[in-house]
């Protein structure tokens, strides 16, 4: 395979600066013919297409056939010899979206024809130079039989629409901005939609719809309200406005991915459009705004102004994941007063990082590890990655804690300033920030900055503090390290530069009281929060006037994407967890402690010894279980066990039934040591009336939900009977899906099962709910590889849907440890024959699954060793994909 790397970047030699795409639209076979105004700006140059798996019909140059001595065709493109300066190009090919299974590039999906460009997918539909610094206008005519293809759509504005004599129709779409082709879209089928008209800031009336298959047209308003919050969003926050007269969604059934930012053109997994409170959950709801806000904020930060190359794809991903993480905690926070909506900012920070820590920690510390800003490829889709979305987004976060929230604003219109209608890089964006950065901040600039965009790993803050009782003065230092990972440590780097960490800390004292904060040296007035601003290896802070000893509540707000060591003793712990002013960091002590009892239990389980749980813990638990003056959505939280794979992290060798194992036995004593409590819970968060997905009504739902989950895993008598009643009489899908998955995971075998039979009755016409059902039975405890491979068999089951795939294999292999990691390694010789299967239908979903095997060297000698044997049959396999030999390859080297 071919590695790609940052440092090659050369740019086009030709500008194509228009193009008219002309689709003769058959499910089959597919006529596309592009016309390409192509203008010269380097001599001698040949003109590369590319092109993966179509079939040439033409080309003519200014109006003339193309000899054939002029060009070749080859595998992956189009070669042409001999251009002039200015030229007229028309290239007329087949492709077969029936055939295509890969969904990248022109597919049909429940008979409706759907394109995905991104990254790489346009040149599957026609040769085309398909890099993102090619940037064109675009029109384009669609045309297919009426009848079965009623509603045709592209990017821009519809621009003409005609009846054809033989049953056919045409449209004819203009997109008055330029954009490389990974934006361009076509949907056309039978689709019904929702729309609504709203005036723009500057008031210009824009039409917004959203489409959906026929037959779900109830289930789309909220996608079209969160479309609105997002439109009205963008325009308070950042003054950017809609530029378009008319902006579109469509959600498709089969889609790789979350959605796709095409221009005015937004293509969606149904999974984040379609609601009702009957079939989508609280969270449901909540990531379906959150990914109409994402892909409605790319139209700035991604398609206004793209990446020059792949290798820059967290300016765009990072910079609008940092923006929808915003919406999300500006929407939860509206309409609260000042403290209710600082908590609820508070909760989505805790999920974004809880989020990071699951999904972006290990990745960093695997064989995939890269910087946000990656050096090399072989697969720009094994790239859509937790680094670079997660990591990239706190990268942005960093800049505006540093930066304030107002030089943040003022950066990022300096960056439209300089760069709209650009295709520009990472350091274009720094360089932005920095040009304020400097203003507020004389003789200082971001050069240590840079280096998060280049390196990779998690980062570790060491903290030592010191006090003095007779100066009152305490000192706190602080030291980074960051181990050399993945392709760093296979190129030999030792040594990594140091990063800017902005390091937001406390300090509190004996009682919880918070301490005002007066750094020596500086005349600012005393705070509870520092901002500290590491910028070296290590440096040291002095505070004045300190009473006695504190106890540091560090990295508040989780200033940054590291990690840190201080050695807390429980009773500190404890304290911070009870008292700390910063709510971020006092649900990160809690976790702390848990994370404490759950290894010393894991450790127990292993050593065959009973686990135990500490006095002083249960009452911690119990004391935040008990402050109502927390609201639920918090306390929920604050309550929650951390993820397993979190634990892991923390693991020197992973065990993953032993950890799975001690952590049910922890929630199944904090459920029977805390039952009144727990009940207590359930019977003050109820929410009667009408569903609605507001926070407020949905951290009830968590609580309470939460809390029946700990009951019934506590063996409470009362507790089957509650959740049993709870999932038949439901009103709400998240209601429901919490009783379900309670009795699937801790209640008795055969109500589970006759639940289970009743869900899938009810929803199995409606995909999405019938998604559920398959995950619910994948990640229980007792589901193993015959059980998988029965599920695999039922009717309602295919692998040809991404969707589908993900709730059943993918759940069962990335979150299920009882299940997955059975020591006679049937889970792992399960994962390599769904890799390959999947691999022969869809290359990018079956090198997702091939990640499930990243970290597999760190689980404990038996399992390791049959991960490996499975991850070298998986790359001996002939005729496997590019995704996925890259990652298995890298996970073996
Ligand atoms: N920008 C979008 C990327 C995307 C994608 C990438 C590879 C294969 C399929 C895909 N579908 C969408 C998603 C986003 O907004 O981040
Ligand atoms: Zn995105």
């Amino acid at each position: 395979p071919v590695t790609i790397s940052r440092q090659s970047y050369r740019p086009y030699p030709f500008e194509v600066t228009a193009v008219h795409l002309d689709f003769d639209l058959d499910p089959a076979s597919t006529l596309v013919t592009s016309r390409l105004s192509l203008h010269r700006k380097e001599a001698n140059a040949p003109l590369v297409l590319d092109g993966e798996e179509l079939d040439l019909v033409s080309i003519k140059v200014d109006g003339q056939l193309l000899d054939a001595s002029r060009y070749e065709v080859g595998e992956h493109g189009l070669t042409i010899h001999g251009l002039g300066q200015t030229v007229e190009l028309e290239i007329a090919n087949r492709c077969s979206p029936q055939a295509n299974s890969t969904l990248m590039g022109l597919y049909v999906s429940n008979g409706v024809f759907f394109t995905q460009c991104e990254a790489e997918g346009f040149r599957r539909i026609t040769y085309f130079p398909d890099r993102p610094d090619v940037m064109s206008r675009f029109t384009v005519t669609l045309r297919a039989a009426k009848a079965e293809f009623p509603v045709l759509l592209s990017n821009g504005n519809l621009i003409g629409q005609t009846d054809l004599p033989d049953g056919r129709h045409e449209a004819q779409w203009e997109d008055p901005f330029m954009k490389p082709c990974y934006l361009f879209a076509l949907v056309a089928g039978k689709l019904t939609w929702r729309e609504s008209r709203v005036n723009t800031q500057s008031g210009r009336e824009v039409l917004l719809q959203v489409y959906s298959d026929p037959g779900n047209e109830n289930k789309t308003q909220f996608a079209l309200e969160s479309l609105e919050r997002a439109l009205r969003w963008d325009e308070t926050r950042f003054s950017l406005e809609l530029d378009l007269d008319r902006f579109m969604i469509v959600a498709a059934r089969d889609f790789n991915m979350g959605a796709m930012e095409n221009k005015g053109l937004n293509v969606f997994n149904a999974a984040y459009v379609l609601a009702d409170p009957d079939s989508a959950t609280d969270a449901n709801y909540g990531a379906i705004e959150a990914v109409i806000g994402h892909e409605y904020f790319h139209n700035w930060t991604g398609n206004r102004v793209t990446c020059r190359d792949w290798f820059q794809l967290s300016l765009k991903e990072g910079l609008t994941v940092f923006r929808d993480q915003e919406f999300t905690a500006d929407m939860m926070a509206t309409g609260l007063d000042e403290t209710a909506a600082a908590s609820a900012r508070t909760v989505k920070r805790i999920d974004d990082v809880v989020t990071l820590r699951a999904a972006q920690f290990p990745e960093d510390a695997g064989p995939m590890a890269h910087p946000i800003r990656p050096e090399s490829y072989q697969e720009i889709g094994n790239f859509y990655t937790a680094t670079v979305y997660e990591k990239g987004s706190e990268v942005i976060r960093m800049q505006q804690t540093l930066l304030g929230p107002d030089g943040f604003n003022e950066g990022l219109a300096e960056y439209f300033r300089r760069h709209d209608g650009q295709a520009v890089t990472c350091d274009d964006f720094v360089a932005a920030m920095e040009s304020v950065y400097q203003k507020t901040h004389p003789g200082r600039d971001l050069s240590v900055f840079r280096h998060w965009y280049s390196q990779a790993g998690t980062p570790r803050v060491k903290v030592d503090m010191r006090y003095d009782d007779a100066t009152r003065r305490c000192t706190l230092r602080l030291t980074q390290s960051c181990a050399p990972v993945g392709v760093e440590r296979l190129a030999g780097i030792a040594v990594k530069p140091p990063l800017h960490i902005p390091f937001s800390m406390g300090l509190l004292d004996a009682d919880g009281k918070a301490l005002p904060l007066k750094l020596a040296g500086s005349d600012a007035a005393a705070s509870d929060s520092c901002l500290l601003e590491l910028t070296t290896e290590t440096a040291e802070w002095v505070f004045e006037d300190i009473p006695s000893r504190p106890v540091p509540s560090l990295l508040r707000d989780f200033s940054a994407p590291v990690i840190v060591e201080y050695d807390f003793s429980d009773a500190e712990l404890a304290l911070l967890m009870a008292h700390d002013t910063n709510a971020f960091a006092r649900w990160e002590a809690g976790q702390q402690l848990a994370t404490r009892q759950i290894l010393a239990a894991t450790d127990a389980v292993r050593g065959g010894q009973p686990a135990s749980l500490s006095d002083s813990f249960v009452e911690a638990w119990r004391s935040v279980l008990t402050a109502t003056d927390l609201d639920a959505a918090y306390r929920a939280r604050a309550l929650a066990l951390p993820a397993e794979k979190t634990l892991a992290e923390r693991m020197t060798e992973v065990d993953p039934i032993a950890l799975a194992t001690a952590r049910d036995h922890l929630r199944a004593e904090l459920g029977r040591r805390l039952a009144a409590d727990w009940q207590a819970a359930v019977d003050a968060n109820q929410t009667p009336g009408e569903y609605s997905p507001d926070p407020i009504a949905a951290g009830k739902r968590a609580m309470k939900n939460l809390a029946l989950a700990f009951l019934l895993a506590g063996g409470a008598p009362q507790a089957e009977a509650q959740v049993s009643e709870q999932y038949a009489s439901s009103k709400n899908m998240t209601d429901r899906m919490a009783a379900l998955s309670a009795l699937v995971n801790f209640g008795p075998r055969e109500a589970a099962n006759t639940a289970l039979a009743d869900f899938f009755e009810r929803y199995q016409s409606d995909p999405l709910s019938v998604d559920k059902w398959f995950t619910l039975q994948a990640t229980s405890r007792h589901t193993d590889v015959e059980t998988v491979n029965g599920l695999m068999v039922h009717p309602a089951f295919t692998l040809r849907n991404p969707n589908r795939a993900r709730s059943l294999v993918f759940q069962f292999c990335l979150n299920n440890p009882y299940g997955f990691h059975r020591p006679d390694g049937s889970g792992y010789r399960y994962w390599a024959e769904q890799v390959l299967a999947l691999d022969r239908l869809n290359p990018e979903i079956s090198a997702r699954l091939a990640r499930a095997m990243d970290r597999w060297i760190r689980y404990v000698p038996a399992l390791s060793a049959q991960m490996k044997q499975a991850l070298e049959d998986v790359r001996n396999h002939p005729g496997l994909s590019r995704n996925v030999t890259e990652i298995v390859s890298k996970a073996l080297e």
